[in-house]
């Protein structure tokens, strides 16, 4: 029956309405943010848009959803699904919060940096205050994370309230803190260890519900957001071992200052990994601790965006925004962040919009530089007092007297201890890998049998019989298996896939990530092979046996500082695997150099963290100009002391393959610093018998088999000493001695003994480099073969010390490389 004409203008005259209705809450979706209540003191203005002057039922109720203490910026995300979880999210009555519990976390949180600020006067806390509802922020997220799933907090954060996270958080003894202030034991680290509020620290935390979930805080150093991909890293790692359940187990939570945000760059390749195969975590919340200002810079000065959490836009996930003096608020952004994340699998972020209390430190007066806004700060009361008062509880006062009590009981028990005590435990993956100093112990056999090798040379080069080949990959995969057969020498390409092989295949788990990687920048590795006519992948390395481990190699993104950290981040929670970050050529790991600093040389020495991560830098003077030459060996020589790494550059393929396999194999756990060759990878000098390969183990030292009686001994490290040999051959000279110095650091100082030894005769022993005399091994090497050497003279050889690494001539390069093996092999270099 058709309906009657009243009914239809009935239901045009509602569908208008609803229509007029949904335009004005669109707007009010899209613009709310800009005119939400934001800032506690009330001095960042909310700004007048012109699309949200409206009148009426609608605009009021849409007012009230998207223009309170709660602003979300989420109609960029391309999802309608996802758009319409928000909406229904923030349109919804608000869900009742334990409010006695909030005002508990923040009588804790304040009192804790009130005690601390009373019994050491005069030293730096980087106190919370003015941001403290992040506490109540980060127990909501535990709550709902523990029943989506949760086991474990991966949190990072920089020095912000960290202290107090420390102890709220990870639940940490807060005498334990305390005894950072008394400074008890300080020769126990001498010339190591880090200041408190940078170590890491593991503890349990109970939710409201009684769940345990474990936490995590990860160390970090002062350079900021440095602990970013550090932090999602581990927390891939973690997530791996457990396979596929591992992204709800392990949630990542990353805390970060607001100029920071805005301004390193590290934060925006974070960001960047969110959704990619290789790098996801299903997701990781962010808070940004925004206490609008940062040291003494305010937002006009720290970005160009209206809030600093604007560079998290151009990825498809919501950003709340929202005033840290509304603490139900707060509580309710954190239960939708992470109901989000688990919802949808991707990143969020929380923008905590608070003060700070103090100056920068608490060593620092921000009367002189922001006189104004600390005369607001100084009148404004703590937050515990706003929220008491808002929720009417009346006995306040003792429950405030009742926790400064127990505060002081830990301060005066810091006092009394002797040790300073540890705030983190290991996971029992770490047991059985030794850090420190290297001894004989940890030497193990890399050698293979040819049986061995010949069985993982078919299953390398062999793939379904429906593949669709490329040619040359063909014809690639055709010689490896001549060289697996010893009918062709093997080159790097093929030793490091033998090495993989060999490795998943005993149950170690592989992973390389690196721009190109799959392919390799100099068409060498071929990791991947495509079908040409549907590109479905056959992965050689993952078709090795059944029950072998996986062997993951992912194209990274363009970033070098992200990438390194994350991979250094996954070292640390997945010892037995072999994790390798490669450089697309050496320099770029210079965009990397706070984690190489801060981490990879130094994170033993610090945090007693230990880290088997491996870093291929290709390296080598070939004349393609001042960048894609040098990988800068000084840098690293310069890092090293008390074995805190290995650098290493392996002469020819078999020791490439030797030197990956020790790798995984030892249970000396070290940073691994790798110079690899560019052409020199598929060079016939460089490229070894299969026999080498069943040779016992990498030699630091590679002998000359060919010159017994020598006047001379030219050493080198690199390609460098292939020309050499090349030259010498040209120059029929039968008594120069050339060896590879392949490990340069720890210095193998009894192998060159034993091969100076050998050669009694030579009188003369040479440095020779390509590098310049300020850059390459030179400083290192001279005093060390000076010791070595004894009365023998010690000399150089080398390009004259430049400002940058090469010429940018190939012809001044080939003029300046013929001029070094000259000089070489003259009688007076
Ligand atoms: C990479 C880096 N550059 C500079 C500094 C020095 N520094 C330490 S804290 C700070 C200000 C940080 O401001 P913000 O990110 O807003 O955090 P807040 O201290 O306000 O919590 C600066 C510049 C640093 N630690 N790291
Ligand atoms: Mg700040």
């Amino acid at each position: 029956m058709a309906p009657r004409s009243k009914d239809l203008t009935a239901a045009a005259v509602l569908d208008a309405t609803n229509g007029e209705r949904e335009r004005v809450f669109d707007e009010f979706r899209r613009w709310g943010y800009l005119e939400a209540d934001l800032d506690p003191l009330g001095l960042f203005h909310p700004l007048e848009v012109p699309e949200l002057q409206l009148d009426g039922d609608a605009a009021r109720e849409a007012r009230r959803a998207y223009c309170g203490t709660i602003g979300v910026e989420f109609m960029h995300i391309a999802d309608a699904e996802r758009r319409r979880w928000i909406q229904e999210h923030m349109e919804a009555p608000q869900a009742p919060v334990d409010q006695e519990a909030a005002l508990d976390h923040l009588i804790r949180a304040e009192l804790f940096e009130l005690v601390l600020q009373q019994r050491y006067l005069g030293t730096k806390r980087f106190s919370l205050e003015g941001v403290t509802a992040l506490v109540p922020l980060v127990d909501e997220i535990l709550e709902l994370a523990s029943q989506l799933g949760a086991m474990e907090l991966v949190m990072g954060m920089s020095h912000r309230g960290r202290l107090n996270v420390i102890v709220q958080v990870a639940k940490r003894p807060p005498e334990e803190v305390f005894a950072g202030f008394e400074d008890v034991d300080p020769r126990s680290i001498l010339g190591g260890g880090d200041v408190k509020y940078h170590l890491g620290a593991t503890g349990e935390y109970v939710t409201r519900t009684g769940a345990k979930l474990h936490i995590h805080l990860v160390s970090n150093p002062s350079h900021l957001e440095a602990v970013d991909p550090v932090t999602v890293g581990r927390t891939r790692a973690k997530q791996d071992r457990v396979g596929e359940p591992g992204k709800a187990k392990y949630l990542p939570l990353l805390v970060h200052g607001d100029s920071a945000f805005a301004g390193q760059g590290i934060v925006a390749e974070t960001l960047n990994f969110a959704d990619l195969p290789g790098y996801t975590v299903g997701g990781t919340i962010h808070v940004i601790a925004n206490n609008l200002i940062g040291f003494t810079t305010v937002p006009r000065e720290a970005h160009s965006s209206r809030f600093s959490a604007q560079i998290a836009r151009r990825q498809s996930i919501p950003i709340f925004h929202v005033n840290a003096e509304d603490v139900d608020a707060v509580i309710r952004v954190g239960r939708m962040a992470t109901e989000y994340r688990y919802q949808f699998g991707t990143d969020v972020v929380i923008d905590l919009i608070g003060y700070r209390r103090h100056g920068h430190s608490e060593v620092d007066d921000p009367t002189i530089t922001q006189p104004l806004l600390y005369k607001a700060i100084k009148d404004h009361p703590p937050l515990w007092e706003i929220y008491a008062e808002d929720i009417g509880v009346e006995d306040v006062q003792s429950r405030v007297a009742e926790i400064r009590k127990e505060y002081e009981t830990a301060q005066e028990k810091a006092g009394t201890l002797t040790k300073m005590p540890v705030l983190r435990e290991l996971p029992n993956y770490w047991d059985g890998y030794r850090g420190g100093r290297y001894k004989p112990e940890y030497a193990v056999e890399t050698g293979l049998s040819s049986a061995e090798l010949a069985e993982l040379t078919e299953r390398l080069t062999t793939y379904p019989l429906d593949f669709h080949i490329h040619p040359k990959v063909k014809k690639l995969l055709e010689q490896r298996a001549e060289m697996g057969k010893g009918k062709r020498p093997v080159d790097y390409g093929m030793a490091e896939a033998l090495a993989f092989a060999s490795l998943v295949k005993s149950g170690v788990h592989v992973r390389l990530s690196g721009q190109d990687s799959r392919r390799g920048t100099f068409n060498q590795r071929h990791s991947v092979l495509l079908d040409v006519e549907n590109e479905h992948e056959y992965v050689p390395l993952q078709n090795i046996s059944a029950d072998q481990a996986s062997c993951d190699i992912y194209n990274s993104t363009l970033s070098e500082a992200g990438v390194l950290g994350f991979e250094y981040g996954y070292s640390r929670d997945y010892p037995e695997a072999l994790v390798l970050w490669e450089a697309q050529f050496g320099d770029f790991a210079n965009v990397a150099q706070a984690v190489i600093d801060q981490f990879v040389s130094a994170g033993e020495d610090k945090w007693g963290l230990l880290s088997g991560l491996t870093l291929l830098l290709p390296h080598g003077y070939e004349g393609q100009g001042p960048e894609h030459s040098s990988a800068r060996i000084e840098r690293f020589l310069q890092l090293a002391a008390r074995d805190n790494f290995q650098i290493c550059q392996p002469s020819n393929a078999a020791q490439y393959f030797h030197l990956l396999r020790r790798q995984a194999l030892s249970h000396w756990r070290k940073p691994l610093v790798v110079f690899t060759p560019k052409s020199m990878l598929r060079h016939p000098d460089a490229s070894s018998p299969i026999a080498d390969l069943t040779h016992e183990a990498f030699l630091r030292v590679v002998p000359d088999d060919q010159v017994t009686d020598a006047k001379r001994i030219l050493l080198c490290t690199g390609k460098i000493g292939h020309e050499l040999r090349e030259e010498r051959k040209k120059r029929k000279d039968t008594s120069t001695a050339i060896l590879f110095v392949d490990q340069l650091y720890p210095f193998p100082e009894a192998e060159l003994a034993t091969e100076f030894e050998r050669y009694s005769d030579a009188r003369d022993i040479v440095w020779v480099q390509e590098e310049p005399a300020n850059m390459g091994p030179l400083f290192y090497m001279l005093p060390r073969l000076r010791h070595v050497a004894g009365s023998r003279s010690v000399l150089s050889v080398k390009r004259s010390a430049s400002a940058s690494p090469s010429t940018g001539s190939a012809k001044a390069h080939e003029m300046e490389q013929r001029a070094i093996l000259g000089l070489a092999f003259s009688s007076n270099p």
